[in-house]
């Protein structure tokens, strides 16, 4: 899937459009607002957390930071207005810097307020060495989108964020 652009349209701030040049399709993706900022659901393909980051960078977002209990309750709202509450969501969130210290790499802060599903983070540790570094939101026991550590390299959709 190849994303020309993304832009922001002056008449319709809710929105963000996108056209794919492969073909005439072109639909427009909402943004959920929030205040100032505005979170956009990357939907349309799974990429790892770095180019998950990358695509995010590249249309001028970063992957998404959650900084309080309302950006987490409309964010999961948003999410399940979509059908996709089953889904894996990236954000920005990891320890890669130092293990077991979460940071928002949209804004270099400390994570604060925290929705850590139990058990998490548990920095699992795979069969080929690789651990949990990066912050995915998964609803893993029915109970909504928690926060998970994730193996950085597992392929998923992701929340990108614009101020
Ligand atoms: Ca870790
Ligand atoms: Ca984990």
């Amino acid at each position: 899937m190849n994303h020309e652009f993304l832009c922001i349209a002056d008449d319709c701030p809710n929105c963000a459009d996108e056209t794919v040049t492969s073909g005439a399709m072109r639909w427009t993706m909402p943004l959920l607002k929030l205040g100032e900022k505005r979170y956009y659901l990357g939907i349309f393909f799974k990429a790892n957390w770095y180019r998950a980051s990358q695509f995010c960078r590249y249309h001028g977002m970063h992957l998404a930071s959650i900084n309080s209990q309302e950006e987490n309750d409309k964010l999961e709202k948003h999410i399940r207005d979509f059908g996709l509450g089953h889904e894996h969501f990236w954000t920005s969130g990891t320890d890669q810097g130092e293990e077991g210290t979460f940071f928002w790499m949209a804004n270099g802060r400390p994570v604060t307020f925290e929705n850590w599903n139990t058990g998490e983070p548990n920095n699992f540790r795979y069969e080929n060495g690789e651990e949990e570094h990066c912050l995915e939101l998964w609803n893993r026991d029915g109970k909504g989108l928690k926060w998970n550590d994730s193996p950085c390299s597992f392929e998923t959709y992701f929340v990108c964020e614009i101020q």
